[in-house]
């Protein structure tokens, strides 16, 4: 590690201051959980219950809080009346009161010092350090301009904030969920059906016959009614196909289980569509009526046969040819999911166009059994003065990716380390609910760009790793402490929801709106938040809708009709596409147009070299994340990562299940930790595979410190998707060290 201004800090320098190893996750929810057990126990207590949605992920479950007479949580429920959880909650939303109840949380705001030449955080009061933020953004501002203070962000603190930076004129702002997530298939999809996909995806899977899941690891992903829709899906006799390299639980629940050799699924896609055009097995009303490109598409198409994917993907052309037939025999009623996290290889916006284009072959957009017609409710933004106008933005920041249509928080990184090229100097950082030391990778872009920055905070509930890079740092409280924003639902019908305190905050900790006043007033903008308490914005919210925070609190959510028309096409009237053509394009002009290959094509991806191998990594469904590795109930149930090793792999290197290995990658990096082996069939022999979020760096985090491995640290090598800038993070290869390569060095 450099010797660097900002010098990680290690927070256990501040001095100042059973495993459930099982992946049969289709049956983890509400009743089945052994965190039932816990709720059981308390049942003879009197409760008072409060609405919230749950921030353990961004499915955003509404949910029911339990307080007891004392004012402790008890215990947090499903809504039944919610389409994003039919009233019941995952392990992680069930475990969520551990977030509350984590004794390591952040408990004042910590500001960065320096004590006999070392660097260390002493504890400051809320004025102190909110006064230091402000003078510090005003003098950034006066120097540079406002635009060179970006907010990255993720989850609900991160909505209190971007307001507040929109506000003091910058829309410098990035999140991980778009460039390290899923932001490869919100470009494929706008690309081909003029619209995102976005979340929840609106995947009518509780109708459909055929579910295809290319990665998507539904199951250990564990979005709530997504999972529960698949669930049902099987019991009603669907047809699942998952292609993956690994033995998923997903693979687990499946028809067929495609083992693909990694990072040739374009391949396979292109196979399957020739056969489904080849064979006449296509929607051909439907590809007639609304798309475009077809003859192109056929063309394109004509030459990749089952024989040719064959050799690619080390998938059989019968099997090729047996599940594109079962697709088209479920035709319209097949998803081909979109997957989420889909920042593989850098091709990976022409991966989701292929997916786009196959549901389009199959008619199964807007159509039941496929992908309905989605729709949410406006909540109307509460009175504030017009933002000013920035002098530039994320969207100048990310101008080399045409098609991006959210910050790329990579680019935010680059343009943070000085250089003369640089059009958009960035100096300061805030950054709320994102570990970007865990979620972005090339860590050491990462870090000298934070070591340059001239000012840097981080709001989290935890002391995670990022907070060690801060120079200030501020304890928000948890979701189960405050008041946000109504969630506004995406869904068959639009529906809202509302996140009320069950319980005061823990230590010193504060609410994101309250900290985002806090700062405003401070720099002038007190006419932005023109309110005493945040309780005040949702019930003139929720008076505009009609409702009240007083009928909130007795229902949760509230589902309302839909207005924008049928969930379905309907057949008989013209339907017009968002695109430039009106129709779903098939072929894609305006990739044509901007320099890139119109139809996808499949490009070989670099293999691991001898004795290495490539670096997979997944959900589990206990686990958020790197978020949820400390919390109490959540540890308790998987307190660390393996390291999944093919038998064939373990022969050679002569490895035992349990045993202890550390890992290299191709540029040398070691990781910090051990991981413990687990022998397994499931993954195949040119691959690891690994749960991310884990082998935390700091020792504040007193049950995740040095658990297992962090899949990002040896993430050191990108391919960065040309159209819209997502970074490609599965083309790292690693081998297997059995000795301690840190026998002498202290972490
Ligand atoms: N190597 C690798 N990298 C990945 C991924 C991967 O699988 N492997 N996945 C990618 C994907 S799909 C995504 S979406 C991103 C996710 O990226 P992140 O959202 O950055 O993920 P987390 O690691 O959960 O970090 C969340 C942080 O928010 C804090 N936090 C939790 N609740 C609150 C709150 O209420 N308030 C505040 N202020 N802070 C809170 C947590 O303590 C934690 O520090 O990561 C991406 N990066
Ligand atoms: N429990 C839990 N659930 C979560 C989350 C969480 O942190 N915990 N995070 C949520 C978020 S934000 C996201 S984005 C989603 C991510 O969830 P998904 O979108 O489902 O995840 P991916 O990382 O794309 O997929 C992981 C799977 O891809 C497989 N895979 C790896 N390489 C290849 C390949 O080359 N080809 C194919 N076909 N498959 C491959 C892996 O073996 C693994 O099974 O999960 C969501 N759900
Ligand atoms: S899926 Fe689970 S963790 Fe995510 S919001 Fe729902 S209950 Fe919470
Ligand atoms: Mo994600």
């Amino acid at each position: 590690m450099t010797t660097s201004r900002r010098k990680f800090i290690k927070i256990s320098a501040l001095g100042l201051g059973g495993v459930a190893a099982t992946t049969s996750a289709l049956n983890m929810f509400g009743a089945n959980s052994y965190l039932d057990e816990l709720v059981k126990q308390n049942v003879t207590k009197k409760f008072k219950r409060t609405p919230t949605y749950c921030e353990v992920c961004f499915w955003k479950c509404a949910a029911w809080t339990y307080t007891d007479e004392e004012g402790n949580i008890q215990k947090i429920i499903g809504n039944e009346n919610d389409s994003h959880c039919y009233g019941r909650l995952c392990p992680r939303g069930t475990g969520g009161v551990g977030m509350y109840n984590d004794e390591d949380r952040l408990k004042t705001p910590l500001i960065r010092t320096t004590i006999n030449g070392e660097e260390t955080f002493r504890e400051a009061s809320w004025e102190e350090a909110l006064d230091l933020i402000a003078s510090k953004f005003s003098n950034i501002k006066e120097k540079y301009g406002p635009e060179a203070i970006a907010l990255l962000k993720h989850g609900s603190p991160g909505k209190h904030l971007e307001h507040l930076f929109k506000a003091f004129g910058s829309d410098t702002i990035a999140e991980p969920a778009y460039a390290q997530c899923r932001g490869a298939r919100e470009a494929g999809f706008a690309l081909t059906y003029g619209s995102w996909v976005g979340s929840p995806e609106p995947t009518d899977i509780r109708d459909t016959k055929c579910l295809v899941l290319i990665g998507s690891h539904i199951g250990e992903n564990m979005h709530n009614s997504q999972v529960q829709e698949m669930s049902d899906a099987i019991d009603n006799g669907a047809t699942i196909i998952t292609v993956d390299p690994r033995f998923s639980t997903a693979a687990s629940k499946s028809k067929h289980w495609l083992a693909i050799k990694p990072a040739t699924d374009i391949a396979l896609m292109l196979a399957w569509m020739n056969v489904i055009i080849e064979e006449g097995l296509y929607d051909k009303e439907y590809v007639e009526k609304y798309t475009t490109g077809f003859n192109q598409l056929k063309d394109h198409v004509s030459t990749f046969t089952p024989e040719w994917a064959y050799g690619i993907t080390t998938i059989k052309p019968e099997e090729i040819r047996k599940t594109a037939r079962a697709m088209a025999s479920a035709s319209p009623s097949v998803i081909i999911h979109p997957g989420r996290h889909v920042s593989w290889y850098g091709d990976d916006t022409q991966r989701a166009r292929s997916i786009a284009i196959l549901n389009a072959l199959l008619g199964s957009w807007g159509r039941r059994g496929g992908f309905y017609f989605k729709e949410s409710i406006k909540v109307p933004k509460y009175p504030s003065p017009k933002y000013p106008h920035p002098k530039w933005d994320w969207k100048n920041i990310g101008e080399k990716y045409p098609v991006a249509q959210m910050g790329i928080t990579s680019e935010v990184i680059k343009c943070s380390i000085p250089s003369k090229d640089n059009k958009y100097p960035i100096k300061a950082w805030m950054v709320a609910g994102t570990n970007i030391t865990k979620s972005i990778p090339e860590k050491e872009m990462l870090e000298k760009a934070m070591d340059e920055l001239e000012f840097m905070v981080v709001m989290d509930t935890m002391p995670m790793d990022v907070t060690g890079y801060a120079d200030v740092v501020l304890p928000e409280c948890t979701y189960l402490e405050r008041y946000d924003d109504i969630r506004s639902a995406t869904n068959r019908e639009p529906s809202i929801a509302v996140r009320v305190p069950a319980v005061k905050p823990k230590y010193d900790s504060k609410p994101g709106w309250w900290v985002a006043k806090q700062i405003g007033e401070r720099l002038g903008l007190g006419d932005y938040f023109n309110y005493d308490d945040y309780e005040e914005v949702i019930e003139w919210q929720l008076q505009q809708m009609g409702t009240s925070l007083d009928e909130m609190n007795k229902i949760g959510v509230k589902n309302f009709s839909r207005t924008s028309g049928p969930l379905y096409l309907n057949e008989n009237e013209a339907y017009h596409f968002p695109t430039a053509s009106g129709k779903i394009e098939l072929y894609s002009q305006e990739l044509k147009n901007l320099g890139f290959d119109p139809l996808p094509n499949y490009i070989k991806h670099p293999e691991p070299p001898q004795g290495f191998y490539r670096l997979n990594y997944g959900r589990a469904p206990m686990h958020t994340f790197s978020r949820t590795a400390n919390n109490p109930n959540l540890n308790d149930l998987k307190s660390e990562n393996n390291l999944w090793v093919n038998p064939k792999v373990a022969r050679i290197l002569g490895l035992k299940t349990g045993q202890e290995v550390w890992l290299k990658n191709q540029d040398e990096i070691t990781s910090n930790f051990p991981i413990k082996v687990r022998v397994t069939e499931r993954v195949r022999w040119d691959s690891v595979y690994m749960v991310h979020g884990f082998g935390h760096t700091n020792k504040k985090l007193s049950r995740a410190f040095g658990k297992g491995i962090n899949d990002t640290q040896l993430i050191s090598k990108v391919a960065i998707d040309p159209i819209m800038g997502g970074t490609g993070m599965r083309g790292n290869f690693v081998s297997i060290l059995t000795e301690n390569p840190h026998k002498n060095i202290e972490l």
